[in-house]
């Protein structure tokens, strides 16, 4: 571990990330619907060791305590997500009072303790019913994310001054709808392509809904240096095809309101999906972009018969996380450039909407939780975010992912990715080294 971090502007913004159906819990309480997830998670060999989100932190009963925490840690953003199924459990129509009620104590409660709200609208958790419907593959469905936007919007917005749509469409298209490692579940490979094109419609309507309303918008992209793995042309082809997937997909529409050249995927260019004024509103103003980086990525040619045009191998000789994440701080930094050099102009000002690493934390006989490679893993990536900008890229704040140890998705509670410790069985919150670690840099900062 290195000495004192390098100075960040004066009003940088620290904050720390979780989402809804990781941490909440409660999934019946108080009129909340039923969420793609509750549907997976109780379907038997989708998560290891068949667990499920059902009570997870206990966050929906236990939030007190940890907006205590987050006070006392001193940041002054939280990251959270809403629960659509919360507000409309069938994902339309009027809104359940008793979900708004939760997120307007949550809101009241951080703003007491100093913290600014930063709620994400999409998380993951999209209502059943629609996912009845069709889900992200039905065009009505972003019509309703707007609608949702709106109405909880009106209910917050009076105390919450900046909006995230969605998180990570990318994740949400591949994960959920192309190879099924996700909820829904659905294994569409490439045909899944419709449903990434539906959540950034749905982001830009909802953008529109909130920027009516005098509020900031932002949207959370998990993106990911490309490397090829070798000179081999086909290496080469297979990088520019996974960067246009993974990146290009979900920011050239943002950015500069078209598509990426599709013929690397062996996509059609004009896809019937895509409605005229469908860019234009995708393309709405965006006051930042939320960034979520873990790892860069290594591309090489396609297996015969694998169905994708590309392979990942492993990039080796770095250390990994528990997770088997390669840790490349400079990767940060590569992103961050890259992001300024492909879109010049266009690149609203970044946030670091999540970054962190999972480690295999227990805690020890002396009640302390040493996660020394965690600690390892935020040094590094925040001397990697200060090169940035440093070389000249605004970036506006760095959020931790995550806050709590929680429902890590197909693997259940076996990542633990937080800067506070959470026994299952007790509920009970150990703050890790790296949250006094964090604490103590963050006071040095006043
Ligand atoms: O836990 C997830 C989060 O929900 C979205 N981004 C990546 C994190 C770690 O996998």
């Amino acid at each position: 571990m290195s000495s004192a971090l390098p100075e960040f502007p004066a009003d940088f913004r620290w904050g720390v990330s979780t989402a809804a159906y990781q941490i909440e819990g409660a999934v019946t309480e108080d009129g909340r619907g039923r969420s793609v997830w509750d549907t997976f998670t109780h379907t038997p060999g989708h998560v290891r060791d068949g667990q499920t989100g059902d009570t997870a932190c206990d966050h929906y009963h236990r939030w007190p305590e940890d907006i205590a925490l987050l006070a006392d840690l001193g940041v002054g953003g939280y990251r959270f997500s809403i629960a659509w199924p919360r507000i409309q459990p069938d994902g339309s129509g009027p809104a359940n009072p008793k979900g708004l009620d939760f997120y307007d104590r949550l809101v009241d409660a951080l703003l007491a303790a100093g913290v600014t709200p930063l709620p994400t609208l999409f998380h993951w958790d999209l209502p059943q019913a629609l996912e009845d419907t069709g889900g992200w593959l039905n065009r009505d469905t972003a019509h309703r994310f707007a609608e949702y936007a709106a109405v909880t919007a009106d209910r917050l917005s009076d105390r919450v001054p900046a909006w995230i749509t969605l998180n990570e469409p990318f994740v949400h298209t591949v994960y959920g709808y192309a190879l099924g490692i996700h909820a829904p579940g659905r294994t569409l490979m490439l045909d899944a392509l419709p449903t990434a094109h539906h959540q950034l419609l749905g982001h830009g309507l909802a953008a529109t809904a909130l920027r009516d309303r005098g509020l900031e918008v932002m949207i959370a992209n998990n993106l990911t240096p490309v490397h090829p793995a070798g000179d081999d042309p086909a290496d080469v082809a297979a990088a520019t095809a996974y960067d246009t997937l993974h990146n290009r997909l979900f920011t050239d529409p943002l950015l500069l309101g078209r598509y990426p050249d599709l013929a690397a995927l062996g996509l059609p260019a004009d896809p019937p999906y895509v409605h005229d004024g469908d860019l234009a509103a995708i393309a709405a103003p965006l006051d930042a972009l939320g960034v979520n980086y873990y790892h860069p990525t290594r591309v090489a040619a396609a297996d015969p018969g694998g169905g994708l045009p590309f392979t990942l191998p492993p990039i080796e000789g770095v250390p990994t996380t528990a997770f088997g994440w390669p840790v490349v701080p400079e990767g940060l930094d590569e992103l961050l450039t890259g992001l300024r050099d492909r879109y010049g102009a266009a690149l609203p000002p970044i946030t670091i909407t999540e970054n962190g690493c999972s480690v295999a934390d227990t805690v020890d006989g002396d009640g302390r939780v040493r996660d020394t490679a965690r600690i390892d893993y935020l040094d590094g990536h925040l001397r990697a975010l200060h090169r940035a900008m440093a070389a000249g890229v605004e970036v506006r704040g760095y959020f931790i992912w995550s806050l709590l140890d929680n429902f890590e998705w197909a693997e259940g509670y076996h990542q633990r990715f937080g800067l506070v410790h959470v026994d299952y069985a007790t509920q009970r919150r150990t703050p890790k080294d790296s949250y006094h670690w964090l604490r103590a840099a963050l006071g040095r900062r006043g």
